[in-house]
């Protein structure tokens, strides 16, 4: 064997959840705790709407362009696509990435609107599938009343209702369903456990494969 040089790669992590359930909050402080252990760690969201593709994303949420349904859903997984080799680079060179929203946004969203599940998964084939899936979950009438939503697209309660449902579908392996209407602290905990132990994993040599799997 070769490979006892080679550097432990880095988890991929992703949460998850509907719009307010704490993932940007919990994404931030998960970043800094495992620096504080002593880890690489890095913050992404997706979407990017630092890129030109994600600043077609972000017109479109707020409003201010209107796209068809298929056409903005390839939009969103481009705007994964474009970060795929980046990512793949990171967790190689021992970083472990935590993702704010991934495909399972992408598929729970546009599913919600009523387009075919198995078409919205195809375009997610081959991205990078995450080690860990930490799913905060809230029901839409609490995470409604949290700071209230503002103007973007899919801020809104009947909306919010099918998208939970749709999330449902998608729950695998690699996913673990965090209350995320404990406090922030106490959610905070459960985070650092899971993701931690998810960190060692793949330390240790877990391999790196591809959605869906
Ligand atoms: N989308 C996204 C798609 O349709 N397809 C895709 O492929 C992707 C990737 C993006 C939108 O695009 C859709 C999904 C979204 O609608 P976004 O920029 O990710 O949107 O924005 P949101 O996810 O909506 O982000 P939010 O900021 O609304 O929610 P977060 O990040 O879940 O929540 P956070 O941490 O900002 O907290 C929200 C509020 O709740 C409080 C916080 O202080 C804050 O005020 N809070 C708590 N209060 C009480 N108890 C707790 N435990 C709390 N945790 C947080
Ligand atoms: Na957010």
């Amino acid at each position: 064997k070769d490979d006892n040089n080679k550097e432990s790669r880095g988890a991929l992590v992703v949460l998850e959840g509907l719009d307010r359930s704490g993932k940007s909050s919990q994404c931030s402080r998960l970043v800094s705790y495992l620096e504080g252990q002593g880890l690489s760690a890095e913050l992404w969201r997706f979407p990017d709407r630092t890129t030109n593709v994600g600043q077609m994303i972000s017109a479109y949420l707020s409003n201010a362009s209107q796209l068809d349904d298929h056409t903005i859903h390839l939009l969103f997984s481009a705007n994964r696509w474009e970060k795929r080799s980046l990512m793949e680079t990171k967790l190689k060179s021992g970083i472990t990435l935590i993702v704010d929203r991934y495909s399972y946004s992408g598929v729970a969203f546009s599913s919600a609107k009523g387009l075919d599940i198995e078409w919205c998964k195809a375009p997610e084939i081959g991205l990078l599938a995450p080690d860990l899936v930490a799913y905060l979950d809230i029901s839409p009438d609490k995470a409604a009343k949290r700071g209230g939503y503002g103007d973007e697209r899919y801020e809104k309660l009947e909306f919010q209702k099918k998208v939970a449902e749709h999330y449902k579908v998608l729950h695998d392996a690699s996913w673990k369903v965090v209350d995320a209407c404990q406090t922030i602290e106490d959610v905070e905990k459960q985070l650092q456990e899971i993701v931690l132990s998810c960190v060692t994993e793949c330390q240790k040599g877990k391999a790196l494969s591809s959605l869906w799997s």
